[in-house]
């Protein structure tokens, strides 16, 4: 794993090797804002409270004997690919805040369900138990919950899961122990880890980590509003070659990686190009694309004679249409980098 920060980890998964369609747990990237909460599991409950005709504390066992539902998703942080846009602040991640686990729950709807959800609900608080002082002004004074809210349609949507299992084994610790939430296909900073509390409530949750940070500027043909980042973008990255890789001239090379998109779509094909963006051919998906998750790709390149430097790309479009960008847009500030990636690679 490539350490992008300590205390708190931040943890990158090396993209470079990426190998299999899952990514093994512990290679997996880590994103957390504050320590991790060493949580015990037989004294943690879960509470639900707010706009519910009764309020309720679980423990982990009874969450774990409601019927379960897997999901296999990509998480990608907001902030992955942060290191290409020039002198951005924040956490300087390159190609590997993206990973894919096929995760283990009960659907969010489940536990709401049993809670009773009062008609004037409007959105669902997840809360972690990690806490702490942000750093960087604007903040608000003392230390905050790390928090996130769903509309309440999309709490009770079925790619919502409370998990407690990552690919087959319980949680770790960085992951989010005993239980974290998984929203599939939403960038990470959704799914919110060490969950303590949801809250029902009947107006718009304006926290910290919705307003100040992990949120973008939307403009509808007139003046910019603020919004919480949502939903994956559509990208692809290159894994292999990595930048400055020497390559052997004539040879055949397999420009290997992946893409993925949001909850709405899945890819439809991935283009690459081998001189800079001028020309593009197909890249083969070497599984069938399914929603949710990233599809893995390859593309033959008949590496030229010619020894120099050659910029390689790749461009994914997904089944709603959607194309990555040539150029980063600034009202994202440093998230949702999806723009076409260039990888220098030299030919001798
Ligand atoms: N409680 C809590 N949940 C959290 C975070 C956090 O700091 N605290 N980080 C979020 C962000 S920004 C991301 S990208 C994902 C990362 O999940 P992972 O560490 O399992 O990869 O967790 C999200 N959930
Ligand atoms: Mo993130």
């Amino acid at each position: 794993m490539i350490l992008r920060e300590r205390n708190p980890d931040n943890l990158e998964f090396p993209f470079a090797a990426l190998e299999s369609f899952i990514t093994p747990n512990d290679r997996f990237y880590v994103r957390s804002h504050f320590p991790t909460p060493r949580l015990d599991g037989e004294s943690w409950r879960l509470r639900v409270d707010g706009c519910v005709e009764k309020a309720m504390e679980l423990s982990f066992e009874q969450i774990a004997t409601m019927p379960a539902k897997s999901l296999i998703t990509t998480m990608e942080c907001a902030g992955n690919s942060r290191i290409f846009l020039p002198k951005a602040k924040g956490v300087q991640w390159e190609l590997g805040a993206t990973s894919t686990a096929e995760w283990l729950g009960v659907p969010l709807s489940a536990v709401l369900n049993e809670a009773g959800i009062k008609a004037e609900a409007l959105e669902v608080v997840l809360e972690g138990a990690d806490r702490g002082e942000i750093k960087d002004e604007p903040k608000p004074a003392g230390d905050i919950a790390y928090s996130r809210s769903l509309p309440l349609e999309k709490a009770m949507a079925d790619n919502v899961i409370l998990a407690y299992k990552m690919n087959g084994e319980g949680l770790s610790a960085e992951h989010g122990y005993p239980l974290r939430a998984i929203v599939a296909g939403q960038y990470g900073m959704a799914s919110v880890k060490w969950l303590k509390r949801l809250t029902v409530i009947d107006h718009v949750f304006n926290g910290y980590w919705q307003t100040i940070d992990y949120a973008y500027w939307e403009r509808n043909g007139g003046e910019p509003t603020r919004k919480p980042i949502t939903d994956m973008l559509v990208k692809s990255e290159i894994a292999r070659p990595s930048m400055d890789q020497r390559i052997v001239a004539g040879s055949v090379y397999p420009i290997f990686g992946a893409a993925w998109t949001g909850p709405e779509a899945e890819i439809d094909h991935v283009e690459v190009s081998t001189d800079g963006g001028r020309s593009w051919g197909e890249a083969t998906l070497l599984q069938k694309p399914q929603r949710y998750s990233w599809v893995l790709w390859q593309y033959e390149w008949r590496v030229p004679p010619e020894a120099r430097t050659y910029t390689l790309m790749s461009r994914a479009t997904d089944t709603a249409g959607e194309t990555q960008p040539d150029k980063h847009d600034s009202d994202r500030a440093t998230y949702m980098i999806n723009f076409v990636l260039p990888v220098t690679v030299e030919v001798r």
